[in-house]
This record gives structure tokens, sequence and C-alpha cells, in this order.
């Protein structure tokens, strides 16, 4: 089976809930072979799209979600070693966490992983972090980013108002500000006054250099 069919039967079996031991195995043997990290980025993601699709046509119940939430996490700690580590970060400081109502974490995650791999400093909040706790952050570490992660549509507004507890403080001139996760787009970023916007996490790091002139 050459790379491709393996990354295809990859995401087959997360989609399809398979054995979790099986799905670390298959991973690990296509980074020992040499796939690209961010290609395995890519199945998990499709995987996991899949099976939100399964459960928003009602084919998967909370219990599959569950276990899909559960098989992305256990593949990202294969692959994080695999991303290679910097042993000074020099490109800037980045405060991140998943929005106050939203527990989702793996996309984020992922983001923490890419990040760190490239020699950003992360501080990560975590998820459901109400705005307060950004505010707080913002003021200890004095990050050059803030980032925030959402996959809830109905939890998007929280990113505004902690952009807006963020002027209300006088702390937006001093922090850059990138969004992203699944219902976030450009436009909704510029709307509610972020800097930036990234669709994955390889955009992520990218997004972030670009912000700091790296
Ligand atoms: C796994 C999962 C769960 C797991 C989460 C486990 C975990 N540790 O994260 C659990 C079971 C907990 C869960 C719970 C729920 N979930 Co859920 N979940 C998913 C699922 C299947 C996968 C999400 C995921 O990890 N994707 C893979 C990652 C890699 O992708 P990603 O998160 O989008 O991240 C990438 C980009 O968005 C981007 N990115 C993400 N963050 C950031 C941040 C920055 C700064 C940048 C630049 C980029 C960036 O980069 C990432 C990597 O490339 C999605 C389906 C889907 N299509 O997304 C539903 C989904 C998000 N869930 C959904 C729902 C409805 C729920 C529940 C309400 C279900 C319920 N009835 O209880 C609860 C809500 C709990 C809560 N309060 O948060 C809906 C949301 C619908 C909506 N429009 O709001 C979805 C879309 C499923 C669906 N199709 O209906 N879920």
């Amino acid at each position: 089976m050459n790379d491709e069919e393996s990354l295809t039967e990859l995401c087959k079996m997360i989609y399809d809930l398979d054995d979790i031991e099986k799905i670390k195995t298959k991973a690990k043997e296509l980074l020992d072979r040499g796939v690209e990290p961010k290609r395995l980025i890519d199945v998990i993601s499709h995987g996991l799209e899949e099976i939100g699709n399964r459960y928003e046509s009602g084919e998967y119940f909370l219990s599959e979600l569950i276990m899909g939430g559960i098989i992305g996490s256990e593949i990202i700690n294969v692959l994080t070693p695999y991303l290679k580590s910097v042993e000074t970060p020099r490109l800037g400081k980045v405060v991140i966490g998943t929005v106050k109502g939203d527990l989702h974490d793996i996309g984020k995650n992922l983001v923490v992983s890419m990040l760190r791999s490239s020699g950003f400093e992360v501080v990560d909040l975590g998820i459901d972090v109400p705005a307060q706790k950004f505010i707080d952050a913002v003021r200890k570490e004095e990050p050059e980013i803030l980032a925030m992660s959402c996959l809830l549509t109905m939890a998007m507004d929280e990113m505004k108002r902690v952009i807006d507890e963020l002027k209300r403080h006088s702390l937006r001139d001093k922090v850059k500000i990138i969004i992203g996760g699944r219902p976030t787009s450009l436009e909704f970023a510029r709307r509610i006054g972020a800097d930036a916007w990234g669709r994955d996490a390889v955009e992520a790091v990218k997004v972030a250099k670009t912000l700091l002139g790296r």
C-alpha cells in the first residue's frame, strides 16, 4: 500500500471509529515512513469532519462524537513528537485558549503544537476560557499575539466579548489578535476587530509570522 492509500485508509479508520490502538499504530507507521506530519493533520481533520457529518445526519450519536474526540486527541499525542522541537523559542509569545462555553480543543492543540515547533513560545489557557482569564493572561504574560479558538456557532460571540474587554482595559493595542475554528471566517474576524484569521494549524503559523513581520 503506498502513502496515499495508507492515508486514505487511516482517514476511514478514524471516521469508522476503528480500534484506537490500531489507529495509533497506523499513524506511527506512516510517520516513521517519513510521511509529513502536516499530511496527518489533514487526515485527522477530514476524519473528524466526517464524524461531525454523521452526527449531524443522525447516523452517529453523542457517544460516537466523544469517541471521535478521544481518537483525535490520541493521534495528536502520537504526532507531536514528530514535529521538530525548538529549544529556544524566539519568534514571539502567544497566549491561546478556546473561548468560554466551548470544550473543543483538538484543533487548538494542533495549533499549539505547530506554533511551538515553529519557534513560538505558547501559553495555553485551555478550554472554556472566560474573557477575564484572557485579559489577566495578556497583562501577566505580555504576549505579542492573543489567539482564540471556537468550534461552536453559539460561542462565537465570546470572541468579540474578549476583544471588547481588551479595549475596555486599554490593552487592545498591546497585542495582535488571531482567531480560528470551524465556524469562523476572515469576514467574521474583521467584523469583531481581530487582526487575522487562520483556516488551519499550518495557516496559524503563517499568519502569526506575518503579523509579527517574521
Ligand atoms: C470531536 C468533537 C467533539 C468532542 C470534542 C473533544 C475535544 N477534546 O475537542 C466532544 C464530544 C467533547 C464534542 C462535544 C460537543 N460538540 Co462537537 N464536534 C467534534 C467534531 C467531530 C470534531 C472537532 C475536531 O476536533 N475537528 C478536528 C480539528 C483538527 O479541526 P478544528 O477543530 O476545526 O481545528 C482546525 C481549524 O479549525 C483551525 N483552528 C482551530 N482553532 C484555531 C485557532 C486559531 C487561532 C487558528 C488560527 C486556527 C484554529 O486549525 C485547526 C487545525 O487545523 C466536530 C465536527 C467538525 N466538523 O468539526 C463536532 C462539532 C464541532 N460539535 C458540535 C456539537 C453540536 C457539539 C455538542 C453541542 C454536542 C452535544 N449535543 O453535546 C458538544 C458541545 C460541547 C461544548 N460545550 O463545547 C457541532 C457544532 C455545530 C455548531 N455549528 O455549533 C459539530 C460541528 C458537529 C456537527 N456537525 O454537528 N464535540
